[in-house]
Order: C-alpha cells, then structure tokens, then sequence
C-alpha cells in the first residue's frame, strides 16, 4: 500500500437545523399557542487515532470531510434530528495543524485518542420559546448556528523507540526482519527500502519496544539526492538511533567517513537529531574484508570515545549484544 504521512483537508461540521414557527390547531380552540420546536445539532468532525491505520492515504483522495446539517424543528414541539458526528479515522501519530498559520492544535499520539476539529452549529429556538406576556403569538423563529469549517495539515510523525539509519544496502531491513515481526523487502541494491517499517522487538517477557527502519540516506540527502531526508520526520520522535554502517560496499570504505557523511545528513536536516544518543555498528562481519578491519575500525571510533559495535545481520552473531545496549539505554532514558 502506498505510504502517505502528509494530508491537505478541508472540514465542514453541520449547521444547526432551524427552529420552527408554527400553532396548535386544535378542533374547538380557534386560537392555540406558537409550537415551533427547535433544529437539530449539527454534527462534528472528530478525528480518531488508530493502530489499523497506517498512512493517511485515505484522506489523499477524500480531502473534504463534511458532517451532517441537524434537522429542522417542526410543529407539535417537535425538535430536529440531532447528526450524528463524523469521525475520521487516522493513524497513531498523527499531528493536526492549521493548513493556514501552521499552528499545531492536536498531537494524536495514542490510540483512541480523539480531537473535535470543527463543532457542528445549535440549532435554533422554535417560536415556542418566544411567547411572553406581551406576545403571544410569535411568527418567528432562530435560524441554526453555522457550523465551523477549517483547512487543515495533517503531518504522520510515526511512533518508534528506537530508529535505523545508515546508508543504503546496510543492512538496515535485514536487521528488522531478524529482529522483529516487520518483512520489509531485502535486496542488494540501494534503495529497496521505499517507505518506513515498524517492527516490535520482543525483549524479554515484560519488555519490548518498537524499531523504524527507514529508507537509507546518501550524501546530499538533504538536497534531495536518493530518496532524500523527508523520511527523517519518522525518527524525529524515538528515544535513540541505531546507526548501522557497512564497509563491503566499496573497496576503501573507512566507517568513520560513513558515520560523518550520515550525521552530517541528520544535523542538515534538524540539529535535534544529532543530539539523540546513537548506538552504532558495523554490519557484515561474517564476511572476510568486514572482518580483517574489525580491529582497525574499533580502534578508530574509540579515539574519538565511540564505541563502534560489530555485528552479522545474517548469521546473528553480536545481534543480542547490540539489543542488550538498546534496551539499557531505553531504560536509562525512561522508556
Ligand atoms: N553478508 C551479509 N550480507 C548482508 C548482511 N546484512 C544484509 N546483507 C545484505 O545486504 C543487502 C542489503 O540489505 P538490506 O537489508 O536490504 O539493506 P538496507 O539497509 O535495508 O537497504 P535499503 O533499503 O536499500 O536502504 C542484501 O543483499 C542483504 O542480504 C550481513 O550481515 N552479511
Ligand atoms: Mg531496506
């Protein structure tokens, strides 16, 4: 299914329905008093978050939610038909913003969690409710209150502990797929991975938390080059990035100019990524090359007080290692 994280919509609650100007008309009483009820409420349009939604794909080709007009009041007192309300549904992680001035209004962060983005209008008072003392035969009667109508962004942030970045070909999905429940398409060549992936790992009996595999960047990445950094709005929300690089893919490939190349993409993007707490290692040890520069690499990175963890993606090995550290570090950040 295609991924869509941004929505252009325009949402119209319903009016009131209008109250009602009418008389009793009773055999044997000529003149009966006003009985115009009351219009109806409009209805609402809620948004609702959900975990069966994963992209705001539907709203792309529905951009106008429009709730229903309340019924008119009529005679005998009788009140209009209330509307129901109209509910959107959308996925978990959903921001809502003023397509206009930007401004944030909801942050639809858990599912069930509902926002009443447009009230529907009252409906308007019946002539029952104008009679007095002085005028017992009102010929008048409100009209319903307009509903509100808004234009409005819709902006999927999705919700993850822990995101992956790295180059493309890393190994990123490979990792997922090994790790949690998520199938994303593997293949040896770049850019496989077109839309972002949750997977929950299961960590131990009380314990999981969910991984984002994204898309891989490249130098330029924040110029558009590849697929471009639109998909770093995904990882702009988890406690911890997970930097997987890989040195196979060119004959003198050095991780710390991977590492830097990827970092200097993140800060381009949004400096807040950078200060995120990163754990980082080198994919693909089960292949020889990979292997003979282990040593180098490691001392490497911890000149420059990183650690630099190692790991095979297809054999396993230094896999629970590295989900060991993520755990801890989760913790230690109060997931
Ligand atoms: N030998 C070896 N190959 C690996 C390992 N991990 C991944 N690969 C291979 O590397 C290639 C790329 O793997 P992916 O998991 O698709 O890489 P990715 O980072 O998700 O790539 P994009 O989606 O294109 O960004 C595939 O051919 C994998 O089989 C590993 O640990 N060892
Ligand atoms: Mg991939």
């Amino acid at each position: 299914m295609k991924f869509v994280d941004e929505a252009k919509i325009y949402v119209k609650a319903g009016h009131g329905g209008k109250g009602c100007v009418s008389f009793r008309r009773e055999k044997f009483v000529p003149k009966g008093g006003p009985d115009g009820g009351d219009g109806g409420k409009g209805g609402d349009v809620i948004f609702i978050a959900s975990e069966s939604h994963h992209t705001l794909l539907d709203l792309k080709y529905k951009q106008h939610q429009m709730a229903k007009n309340g019924g008119h009041g009529s005679g005998n007192n009788r009140t209009g038909k209330s509307s129901g309300n109209l509910e959107v549904t959308v996925p978990v992680g959903t921001i809502i913003k003023n397509f206009d001035t930007g401004e944030e209004l909801a942050d639809l962060c858990s599912p069930g969690h509902t926002f009443t983005a447009a009230r529907g209008g009252i409906g308007g008072k019946g002539n029952a409710h104008f009679t007095s003392s002085t005028h017992q035969t009102p010929r008048f009667a409100q009209e319903g209150m307009e509903g509100e109508e808004f234009t409005l962004k819709l902006e999927l942030k999705l919700l993850a502990d822990v995101g992956i970045i790295g180059f493309p070909n890393a190994g990123k999905s490979t990792f997922i797929s090994r790790v949690s429940a998520a199938r994303p398409k593997i293949a040896d060549y770049p850019f496989t991975t077109i839309t972002p992936h949750l997977g929950v790992v299961k960590y131990s009996d009380d314990k999981s938390f969910v991984i984002a595999d994204i898309p891989g960047l490249i130098h330029g990445a924040h110029d558009g080059v590849g697929m471009g950094d639109k998909f770093l709005k995904h990882i702009e929300r988890t406690s911890l990035l997970f930097h997987i690089i890989d040195i196979s893919q060119e004959p003198n490939a050095n991780a710390w100019a991977n590492f830097t190349a990827i970092n200097n993409e993140l800060e381009k993007y949004n400096p807040a990524l950078i200060e995120k707490t990163q754990i980082v290692a080198m994919n693909k040890i089960d292949l020889p090359f990979v292997r003979d520069n282990v040593k180098k690499e490691v001392a490497r990175f911890k000149k420059k007080g990183i650690i630099l963890n190692t790991f095979s993606a297809v054999t396993g090995e230094g896999i629970r290692e590295i989900l060991n550290k993520i755990a801890e570090k989760l913790d230690q950040t109060g997931q």
